[in-house]
This record gives C-alpha cells, structure tokens and sequence, in this order.
C-alpha cells in the first residue's frame, strides 16, 4: 500500500454525474472530515446528525449553505469507511440536475472545508488506500469510456483483476529466473554452469517474451475495437461495391453509377454493429483504362487489401470474369484467405458461377445490392469474420498506452539479455539486468510506482470519478 499525503485525507468535493440535461446529478465528497464537512450542509428531516448514523444508509432532507439556507431537497448517501471506493469516508448527494443547484451545494461544501477534487482524485485515493490496483484502477477509467460492448467487457474483466494476474505471472516468472541465475552462481560446478544456465534462462526469457508478446497482440487488437474494425470493400469499377457500402450503411453515401470510376477515392464510414464499430471503406476498384486494368488501381486494391481486417470481394455475376481480374482474385484468395467474403453481385441478373471455382474454401455470399437481397447474410458473415478474428486473440483485458510501452520496454530488456547470453555468462551482469527488469514490471501494477507517474494516470480520468 502505497502512503497516504495529507493532501489525500484533505475532504475533496466534485460533481460525478456529467454536466448537462438529466434529472439527478450526484456530487461527491471524500476525506479524513467528509463526514464533518457534510453535517454542516446536511439538513435532514429526520432532525438527526448525519454522521451519528448507521454506514451505508440513505437520508432524506436539505442541502443548506453556511446561513442555512436551503440550496435544493436531495438524498445524502452516508458511507463510512473503510468499505467505500476510495477508502475514506464518503458522502453522496443525489441532487437535481441544475447547474446553479450543483454550483451551490459544493461552494457551500468548499465553505463548509471540502476542496475541489482534481481530475481522478477519487480512483486515486482508492489505489492509494489499496482498494484496487494501478490495472485496476485504469480499467475502471476504460470502462467509462469504453466504445463498444466488447471493449467494456474486456474492461470488466480487467477490473476483476484479469490482467493484474497477467503482469503477476510476468513478475513470478521473473522472480524465479533471478533466483535460479543466483543460485547457479552459487552452487553449480564452474563448467556445468554456463551450458546449464544458458539453456535454462533462454528456454525461461523465450516462455516470457511470448507471454509478453501476446499481451502487445492484444493491445493492437484493441486499438482496432476502439477505432473500428476495417472493412474494405474490393474489386473490380462498376462490380456493385458503392451499391453495397450503401446498403450496408443503409442511405446514399457513395454515389453510385454505372460510369466506371465514379469512386475516386477511398470512402469510409462508421457504424455500430454487433458490438463492434465497422469502419466500411469503399475503394475506387480495379479499374478498366481500354480493355485492361489499370496497374494503378490494382496497386491500390491490395494495399487496401493488406490494411484491412475483413476484405469484402465485390465481384460482378452478372458478366464473365476477365482473365486479368481472375489474376488478382487468385492472389488475394491466396494471400488474404482469412479476411476475405467473396460477395457475387448483381446476381439478380444473369449468372456467371465458373468464377466460383477458385474461391472454394472461402465463404461465398450471391446478392443484390441493387435490390437490396441478401443484405442481411453479408452482415452476418461480417460479423462472423470479426468474432474469429478477435477470439483468435482471446483478449480479457484493456491495455493501456502506457502499459503497451512498459510492455515494449521489458520485452526490450529480456531481448538484450537474451543476447547478452554468450558462452562466458556474466551471472552478475544478468542478475543485475533482471532486477531492473523486475521495477518495471512493478510499474505495471504500480506496487512500486512514482508519484509522476500517478499523476499521468489519473489525470486522464473526469473530476469526480
Ligand atoms: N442489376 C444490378 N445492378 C447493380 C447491382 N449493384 C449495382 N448495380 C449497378 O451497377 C452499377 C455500378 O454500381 P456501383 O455501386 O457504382 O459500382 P462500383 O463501381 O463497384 O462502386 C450501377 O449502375 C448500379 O446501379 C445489383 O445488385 N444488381
Ligand atoms: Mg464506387
């Protein structure tokens, strides 16, 4: 546990609820005399002393200022410590949503001998009073910002202690490799040492680094939840693919026309589906310039096709497949044959199925843009795609940025050890590496972490959580 500073026992007082319509807000105060602080703006009508009551009990009665004026009619929500978020005593009150009321009730709060809490104050006194830790703590903040159901359930997890025990296990495994390397010092025979521990701590660093490793997958993986799953939408000028991000968006976004190349440029737009944000991106396609394909625009479509997460092939059934596009079909099936959805469009007219035959394996979805068939069943295979795609990943936590960084650093470190490993082992020099190490995996956790650092991460909570 980390010391308590007599500016975390000051009372501090902060509105919770986010400013703006609403019926209720609920403004918090927390500290050694929050107690105190409250019976001198506390009018119950109970005629009782709020303090002298029973924890985690509600009250009926009036917010009063320093005159005993009557500020609005609320709830005091008394909670004594130590069972409360930040471990001190704590007293809610759910007020009317009025800015002049919320304004009134803490300046009458800040006379009374609160202050006005800073940005993450509170989550910072429960870490500090060792409520939580510091991946716990970072949770709660991902949880209220989280952007998507599956983001939130990751921060959930996290807060039942999902990744601490993940950065624990780092740790552990740490502890134990420094103890063995200090060990072998000691007790092995001079000539036995270097090829036991050499094998030892490289088989040991290697279990690390991919435990290490997976965990950075996952924080990619999350970025992409935030910033939306990339869903582009390939193939050929004039096969359907503005028709489809349209449908797909349900409204006119593209312009769709049967002039080839109306799409210059790639198109992007956002929804919500499943979960999860789609980010769909329309691209201009392999274009036709006489009776071939643009080089241009097949260059385009495959690094369009290497950023994607999920590749929409847009192919035209209505017309036999150039020999040019079976080309680039055959490539991005060889390549990409994860991410791709081969959508045969158009199949409201005549059909063209020998191109089928060299998609097999993929999944294969015959619609109509035009006419709005099969829109559902392209949605669902969308969805499909990502659920495979990120369950490969397994991800029950949020990473943080900078938990991603330590991450980098520690994985940095075990590298140059493990290179440092050559046939005459400096047992010292690894011992003295691993320690090193080992501060900063309690950086992650923040078991031994500066108050810089604190600051850094609770600055980027509200004031008032
Ligand atoms: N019959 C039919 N025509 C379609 C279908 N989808 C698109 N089209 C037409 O094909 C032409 C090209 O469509 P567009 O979406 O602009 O293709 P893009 O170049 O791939 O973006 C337009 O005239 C559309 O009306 C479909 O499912 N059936
Ligand atoms: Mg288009």
């Amino acid at each position: 546990m980390h010391a308590l500073l007599p500016k975390d026992q000051e009372t501090i007082v902060a509105l919770a609820t986010a400013r703006g319509s609403g019926a209720i807000a609920l403004i918090r105060l927390s500290g050694t005399d929050s107690l105190e602080v409250a019976n001198r703006i506390a009018q119950l009508s109970s005629q009782l002393i709020l303090s002298e009551q029973p924890s985690h009990t509600i009250h009926h009665g009036f917010a009063v200022d320093h005159h005993g004026t009557k500020l609005d009619e609320v709830l005091f929500l008394l909670m004594k410590a130590p069972k409360t978020f930040t471990g001190q005593d704590t007293v809610e009150i759910s007020c009317h949503n009025n800015q002049f009321i919320i304004d009134a009730i803490i300046q009458a709060a800040i006379v009374a001998g609160a202050r006005q809490a800073t940005a993450g104050e509170f989550t910072m006194r429960g870490f500090l009073t060792g409520k939580f830790d510091l991946t716990q703590a970072e949770a709660i903040n991902e949880i209220i910002h989280a952007p998507s159901e599956k983001a939130l359930q990751c921060s959930l997890a996290q807060l039942k202690g999902s990744l601490s025990q993940c950065f624990e296990g780092i740790e552990v495994q740490l502890v134990e490799l420094l103890s063995l390397c200090e060990a072998s010092f000691e007790f092995l025979e001079e000539e036995q040492r270097d090829l036991d521990f050499n094998l030892m701590v490289h088989a040991r660093i290697a279990d690390i680094l991919s435990k290490i490793q997976t965990t950075k997958k996952h924080f990619n993986m999350q970025q992409q939840i935030k910033d939306g799953v990339r869903i582009s939408l390939i193939g050929s000028v004039n096969a359907g693919k503005s028709s489809l991000f349209n449908a797909l968006l349900g409204k006119e976004r593209a312009i769709v026309t049967n002039v080839a190349g109306t799409t210059r440029d790639s198109i992007e737009a956002n929804l919500y589906k499943e979960g999860y944000y789609w980010l769909l991106i329309d691209t201009a396609g392999l274009r036709q310039a006489g009776d071939s394909i643009e080089q241009r625009g097949i260059e385009k479509s495959y690094e369009e096709a290497i950023k994607a997460d999920v590749m929409l092939l847009v192919v035209d059934a209505s017309r036999p497949t150039t020999t040019e596009e079976l080309d680039v079909y055959q490539r991005m099936a060889q390549e990409y044959a994860a991410k791709i959805i081969v959508i045969f469009n158009k199949s409201d007219l005549a059909c063209h199925p020998q191109v089928a035959t060299i998609f097999s394996g993929l999944p294969m979805l015959y619609v109509s843009a035009a006419e709005n068939i099969g829109m559902a069943d392209v949605e669902q295979a969308i969805a499909q795609k990502i659920t495979s795609l990120f369950d490969l990943q397994q991800t029950s936590f949020v990473l943080t940025q900078r938990q991603f960084n330590l991450m980098s650093e520690i994985e940095k470190k075990l590298l140059y050890i493990e290179k440092s490993l050559t046939s005459q082992v400096h047992y010292e020099l690894v011992s003295y590496e691993l320690k090193d190490l080992l501060e900063k995996v309690c950086e992650l956790t923040g078991k031994r972490v500066s108050e810089e650092i604190l600051d850094t991460v609770f600055s980027k909570f509200c004031v008032g959580k």
